[in-house]
């Protein structure tokens, strides 16, 4: 009788793919369950190396895994991964996709998909997401081949890391997790970031630029920032008192200290800052695309910008030259751009006194002065800063509460600030969440309004259950402010769909296991800050304000109605 032979040994292709995950350095997935990928779920056990974070709404899950990325984006540039299930929970996710594309920031969504036989006949929950996802992510993929698995993964991960990080999207199709694949077939090897050296004799351009400008000024932060480019940029700007503003919510991409930090722009930024960029002959903007925000609505400096040089620095040749007229453009990556400045040769550089004023511009606009509210933010932000340690990370969403700490918070910690730059409510929760897990020996604070409590507050139970310290200090002004303030501004006195009946944060922070407490004055928010900054685990503070004072900016609701008016 002819000797059979051995059955070959194979996996599931589930198996394999969380196999190239592990391979990849994957530490922590988000998700909400779904039936749809249940042979994954069941791989994962296997790899107690990555940790399985439940989540309660695929919202949260997808501002965690972008938040996680945008820490990672700091050290190792791995993506922050997530799983969700099919149209549900992909739809649901799509808000964490999107703020990873405009924030930059690398990740890789799964979403377990309808059975390759189902497709395209509008089965249950069924959506074309490549097609769905396409306009807000760097890649959107379907796997139908389970040979092909360990070629999307590493695909995947060099195109969430590499030049501008981003989001990507991967369907799997629920039967091509369970096919049956050799066991031979093994992940791709580690992938690592690309190198992007800089041209010398671009930078030799720069340097005689430098050497030339009277008044100029960088703005930094945003793709591929990581600690080796806040260093070096520290070391380089200092040397030639370069003052230095950060893009919109990049406050943590030079320390607060540095002495030719010149603030941030955004919503609401210096008007001496402002000036200076309206003023300088030279624009050095590093990282940052430039976006609306950080413009003005591109009007700091004008597309344009007569008058004034422009040299923009960028891991993406696709983000130079297409929205403003660039002078100098160089593509690489912004760290290897700032250890090449910091240790060019400069000699005909002469150092300018800029920097040093824009700093003290920049720290006296940052010190809050009293406003006379009873529980006045700017006063509770400067407590914040006197009593939390310098390693504090701050999470916000999007509203008008997130404006008193962009302004007086000084962001010392790196990683230290997580806030969507594309202004998107509920990611405050999700993203302390996140830092609480990446960083639990950090104190992690999430700031929150009233609106964006709401929008994903449900994952304080996941906190609760993942056994994460954090604290979360709700702002309440019993309205959607933000809007309340453009209403005013528009259509003063014309109140719509913008007032809000809350529940009571505290009794609901108590809920879900939290320590928590109500503050109506600057005093009992500094009591209750004390006693949180005293415990572990779940924290948070009410904190009730008068809708009167509408921004850190120090507008009224009655000054805004009086402007539009008058
Ligand atoms: C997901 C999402 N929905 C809607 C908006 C529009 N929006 C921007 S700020 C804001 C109000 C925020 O209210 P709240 O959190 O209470 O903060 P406040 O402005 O009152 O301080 C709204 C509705 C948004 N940016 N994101
Ligand atoms: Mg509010």
């Amino acid at each position: 009788m002819p000797q059979s032979e051995p059955p070959a040994a194979t996996r599931s292709a589930a198996a394999l793919l969380v196999d190239c995950l592990a391979t990849q350095g994957c530490d922590r997935i988000f998700t909400v369950p779904g039936e749809s990928f249940l042979a994954v779920l069941d791989a994962l056990p296997d790899y107690p190396a990555i940790e399985v974070v439940t989540c309660r709404q695929e919202g949260g899950v997808s501002f965690m895994a972008c938040a996680d990325g945008a820490m990672n984006a700091a050290g190792s540039g791995r993506p922050g991964v997530a799983f969700v299930t099919r149209g549900p929970g992909a739809t649901n996710a799509s808000i964490g996709v999107h703020v990873a594309h405009q924030d930059s920031q690398p990740m890789i969504l799964f979403v377990g998909d309808v059975a390759r036989g189902m497709q395209g006949r509008e089965g249950f929950q069924e959506v074309d997401f490549p097609a769905f996802f396409a306009p807000i992510c760097k890649w959107a993929a379907k796997i139908d081949d389970p040979a092909r698995i360990p070629e999307y993964i590493a695909r995947a991960y060099a195109v969430a890391m590499n030049g501008r990080p981003g989001p990507v999207v991967l369907a799997l199709p629920e039967d091509m997790l369970v096919e049956a694949v050799p066991a031979s077939l093994a992940p791709r090897p580690f992938v690592t970031r690309t190198a992007q050296a800089v041209c010398p004799d671009a930078m030799a351009a720069l340097f005689d630029l430098i050497a030339d400008a009277a008044s100029p000024v960088a703005i930094i932060g945003g793709a591929g920032w990581n600690a080796k480019a806040r260093e070096h940029f520290q070391t380089f700007a200092t040397r030639i008192g370069l003052p230095v503003a950060t893009a919109f919510r990049r406050q943590d991409a030079v320390p607060p200290d540095c002495p030719v930090y010149a603030g941030n722009l955004g919503y609401g930024p210096n008007p001496k800052l402002v000036e200076r960029i309206r003023n300088a002959d030279l624009v050095i903007a590093v990282g940052a695309r430039l976006g609306e925000a950080t413009t003005e609505g591109y009007t700091l400096p004008t597309l344009e910008h007569p008058g004034k040089t422009l040299v923009h620095i960028h891991p993406d040749p696709e983000e130079l030259g297409r929205v403003y007229r660039t002078d100098l453009a160089l593509a690489c990556g912004v760290d290897e751009f700032a250890e090449c400045a910091a240790l060019w040769e400069d000699s005909a550089v002469i150092p300018f006194d800029a920097g040093a004023q824009a700093h003290a511009e920049w720290l006296a606009w940052s010190t809050p002065q009293a406003s006379g509210a009873a529980l006045d933010l700017g006063l509770c932000v400067a407590a914040m800063r006197d009593m939390l340690p310098d390693d504090t990370m701050i999470c916000n969403g999007a509203g008008n509460f997130a404006g008193w700490w962009h302004r007086h918070w000084h962001y010392r910690a790196y990683p230290g600030q997580l806030a969507p730059t594309c202004g998107a409510m509920g990611y405050g929760v999700p993203a302390a969440v996140a830092a609480a897990l990446r960083f639990p020996e950090r104190t992690v604070v999430a700031v929150a309004g009233d609106g964006d409590f709401l929008m994903n507050g449900q994952e304080l139970a996941t906190a609760a259950q993942a056994g994460a310290s954090l604290i979360v200090v709700v702002v309440d002004n019993g309205a959607y402010g933000t809007i309340r303030m453009h209403q005013e501004r528009e259509y003063p006195g014309r109140v719509s769909a913008t007032v809000l009946a809350n529940p009571d944060f505290a009794m609901l922070g108590a809920a879900y296991g939290a320590w928590s407490a109500r503050a109506e004055t600057t005093e009992q928010f500094i009591a209750a800050l004390e006693e949180a900054r005293g415990r572990t685990g779940l924290r948070l503070i009410h904190a009730v304000t008068d809708l009167e004072r509408i921004a850190a900016s120090g507008a009224t609701i009655t000054g805004l109605r009086a402007r539009a008016k008058g």
